[in-house]
């Protein structure tokens, strides 16, 4: 019988993974990529010493109950808002994410959807190929400027200044912020950014792009009040987190035309979109694909295998969460 550790691979992901895996670890997949039930979940990992794992699966006090022989739980992403890390320290269990290697790819789509809504390019396309586009008028999908206009970021972490150095080198943008905390000067310098309150960027952004992670505190940060201090010709993207936007009350803002459109990756109860959603024309909408370019997802599929193989093998991860776990 193989004493090697056990994993279970949650998700399907590139083969050359799996072989780097099945070096060091015996190996439960999923190549079929059918997200586990609950039920599945537990009984698939009750035996495993690690999981590698990715948004769609959630790591809290039961699965952990369930699975006593756990060790580690590799998430494939930098967000962990999937994993209950309190329960996951409390039970001696490492969680480890995926930072910087998505960084710029993932400030890369933020820009490009803030483009493709401010320059209404889905709502364009779709009246191309409905074969509605008849003649050039003067007005036809006039959206609003990006270069020299007002950048406003709510999360500046890496990914929110990535965007920030974008839209203030390339662009011409005065960039503003609103974080937690302030950022160091120097990283201010770097950005161009000026740090605001969260009501003076919802009143100033001619673009809003949200960059913060999710949690009790972000959950709703962009609701009916939020959105009724926007300009009316304002756009909203959101390449962060499912639930920081009130979808409901976002769609109801678009069709009013509160703010001129908004561009989405990500959405309350994913892979489910809110249904007024579906039927507003001023909104992009794109299936949580920010950080999806091959190099990229290669490099988040290595980092997550590699802080397996660093903590099962040698006893050091690479980007633990909750290094505690480690003392
Ligand atoms: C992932 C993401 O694709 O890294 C993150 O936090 O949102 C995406 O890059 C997704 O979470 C799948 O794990």
């Amino acid at each position: 019988m193989s004493t090697q550790p056990r994993i279970l691979v949650a998700r399907a992901v590139f083969p050359e993974t799996l072989q780097k895996l099945e070096q060091h670890f015996e190996l439960e997949t999923n190549q079929a990529d059918t997200v586990f039930t609950r039920q599945e979940l537990l009984a698939r990992l009750k035996d495993k010493a690690g999981a590698f794992t990715t948004g769609s699966e959630r790591i809290d006090a039961e699965v952990l109950a369930a699975c006593p022989q756990l060790k580690i739980c590799a998430n494939m992403a930098v967000g962990f808002n999937n994993f209950d890390v309190p329960a996951m320290t409390a039970r001696k269990v490492l969680a480890t994410n995926t930072p910087d290697v998505l960084t710029e790819t993932t400030a890369d789509f933020g820009f490009a959807l803030l483009m493709a809504t401010a320059r209404r390019m889905a709502e364009s396309e779709h009246y191309l190929r409905a074969g509605r586009w008849t003649q050039w008028s003067y007005d036809m999908f006039a959206g609003a400027d990006v270069h020299g206009s007002t950048l406003g970021i709510l999360g500046m972490g890496r990914i929110g200044q990535g965007i920030a150095r974008r839209g203030a080198h390339g662009f011409g943008m005065n960039v503003i912020y609103h974080n937690r905390s302030r950022l160091a000067s120097e990283l201010e310098a770097a950005c161009k950014a000026r740090y605001v309150g969260k009501e003076e960027l919802l009143k100033t952004a001619d673009h809003l792009v949200l960059v913060l992670p999710y949690s009790a505190e972000s959950h709703h940060a962009i609701g009916a009040a939020e959105l009724a201090q926007m300009k009316p010709t304002a756009t909203l993207v959101n390449v962060a987190r499912g639930g920081i936007v009130d979808d409901a009350a976002l769609a109801q803002a678009l069709r009013e035309k509160r703010i001129a459109a908004a561009g989405l990756d990500v959405y309350e109860g994913e892979p489910k979109v809110h249904p007024d959603l579906l039927t507003v024309p001023n909104v992009v909408l794109t299936p949580h694909i920010a950080s999806a370019t091959v190099p990229t997802r290669r490099a988040m599929a290595d980092l997550a295998a590699d802080n397996l193989i660093g903590f099962l093998v040698h006893g050091k991860p690479v980007t633990p969460l909750n290094a505690e776990v480690l003392a």
